[in-house]
């Protein structure tokens, strides 16, 4: 009678550890929240998208993004050159620290669209594909709301 007990609490605790393993397994390493871009006037082939990116588990590096919205894309970060903040392409990437969140925001780390396709007007949804160094490439649908989906998940 003791052994079979002994032998139930086992398998329980077997049970126990492998669901335990299958949950952190389908928590995916990265997890990205409020996608969005701003609106561009028809005349500017630039633009710019912002979003929040989640890292659980291991440390990764977010080294490049493509559209089809535009024809050329770049990781930027902007500097502060004698108090004019300037825009500079992030060499090697945008590192990643797991347990953190990375917030690519206006002033700050953002993903450069240049020749955009067509203007990305209000409302509009369009797919990014973010490259990271060690997971498998994501592609993510952004907002083009200016912000305002941001701002209010915020308060
Ligand atoms: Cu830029």
């Amino acid at each position: 009678m003791r052994n079979i007990h002994q032998l139930i609490k086992l398998l329980c605790f077997i049970c126990l550890l492998n669901s335990s393993v299958a949950f952190a397994k389908r928590i995916p390493n990265i997890v990205i929240n409020q996608a969005w871009s701003r609106v561009t006037a028809p005349s500017v082939k630039t633009g710019a998208v912002f979003m929040d990116i989640k890292v659980n588990h291991t440390d990764d590096v977010l080294i490049g993004a493509q559209t089809n919205r535009a024809k050329k894309v770049e990781l930027h970060t902007h500097i502060d050159d004698n108090g004019v903040m300037r825009m500079r392409e992030v060499k090697g990437g945008i590192p990643l620290v797991h347990g953190t969140t990375t917030s690519l925001k206006p002033g700050g780390l953002h993903i450069m669209l240049f020749d955009v396709t067509s203007p990305l007007k209000l409302g509009d949804t369009f797919e990014v594909t973010l490259k990271f160094k060690n997971t498998p490439d994501q592609t993510i649908t952004v907002l083009v709301d200016n912000g305002q989906q941001t701002s209010h998940m915020n308060h």
